[in-house]
């Protein structure tokens, strides 16, 4: 491995597409993807990776298309299984998908940390990409509702993003330790932040000790590209945490969170007039088409961000 990386930081569906378009762009030994595991948590006894586990899925070419999380071809005898016997059904693992859980829980419990299993399983799946847990310590981000407090899976998935969100929190990110592509981001040759939430994606990475002011004085280019298009959401739930969280349900809003840094900012064609505002943030504005439909679309938008971030070189 070299030791000029380039690290995109990412999440769950959205930041795995621009991860795959970077990962066919760039030799393996030039990219990490340092992944959210704030979304984390324990179901039917197993520990589940949602982000991690749909970042390696989308690198090997086996991910679900209709979903964007789980394999494709999967089959659902176990969840069926499961619900004859009265056992929770609303977060679905397939068949296929429990071998993973299984095998990745087995080694936990034997005292591995997530980051060499992850590593590994990426290997036995198909994927060379370095593909990195934020921490190998667990942090759980909790969303308050009007209703009280709620773990994240239990909002996102069970409740389907509908309760208001007031805040958010990342339960354990001042122990835990970010993981060494992170701790050591000066050191990358540049930065991406991949169209991910903001709030529960990439904010939980940028609240590990550390990770924000490494982030901020870090000299190599640093990207982000918007999840955000034409005021919606690409997928998942961005732009109702923009407007619930009250910031301006935009591509601006996001970049009004990532202000101070991030030194470039990718813009959909779509928002292009909201160039000037970006710009007087203090960042670069690229306009692209930033819509992920195929692989063709993921290389081009990630060979764009890259050539962006050459542009952009070294600062001050
Ligand atoms: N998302 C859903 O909306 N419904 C599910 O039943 C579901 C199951 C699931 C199983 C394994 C996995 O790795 C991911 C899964 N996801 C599911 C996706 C996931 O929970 C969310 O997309 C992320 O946590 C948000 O990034």
């Amino acid at each position: 491995m070299t030791d000029r990386q380039i690290i995109a930081l990412a999440g769950g569906v959205g930041g795995a597409k621009l991860a795959l378009g970077l990962a066919r762009t760039l030799p393996a030994d030039r990219l990490t993807v340092a992944v959210n595991t704030a979304d984390d948590f324990e179901h039917w006894g197993l520990y589940i990776c949602p982000d991690l586990d749909t970042v390696t899925y989308t690198l090997a070419g086996v991910a679900n298309p209709e979903t964007g999380w789980g394999l494709r071809d999967e089959t659902w005898n176990v969840l069926e299984a499961m619900a004859k016997v009265g056992g929770e059904t609303w977060f679905r693992l397939g068949d296929k998908d429990l071998a993973k859980h299984l095998e990745r829980t087995r080694r936990l419990k034997a005292g591995e940390s997530l980051s060499t299993i992850m590593i590994d399983l990426a290997r036995r799946l198909g994927t060379d990409t370095r593909i990195v847990p934020m921490s190998d310590q667990p942090v759980r981000t909790l969303v308050t509702t009007p209703g009280g407090e709620l773990a994240f899976q239990d909002w996102f998935v069970r409740l389907r993003c509908e309760p208001v969100v007031r805040s958010v929190r990342f339960a354990g990110v001042e122990r835990a330790m970010p993981h060494p592509a992170l701790a050591d981001l000066g050191a990358a040759a540049g930065v991406i932040v991949c169209p991910s939430n903001p709030f529960v994606s990439v904010a939980p990475i940028l609240a590990l000790p550390g990770v924000r002011d490494a982030l901020k004085g870090a000299r190599c280019p640093r990207v982000a590209v918007t999840p955000i298009v034409g005021g919606q959401a690409i997928k998942g739930p961005a732009a109702k945490m923009l407007a619930e969280l009250g910031h301006d349900v935009s591509a601006l809003g996001v970049a009004r969170f990532y202000r101070g840094l991030i030194d470039g900012f990718v813009l959909d064609a779509q928002d292009a007039g909201l160039s000037p505002q970006i710009e007087a943030l203090g960042m670069r504005v690229r306009v692209a088409d930033t819509m992920m439909r195929d692989d063709g679309d993921k290389k081009r938008l990630a060979a764009t961000t890259l050539e962006f971030m050459d542009e952009l070189g070294v600062h001050s």
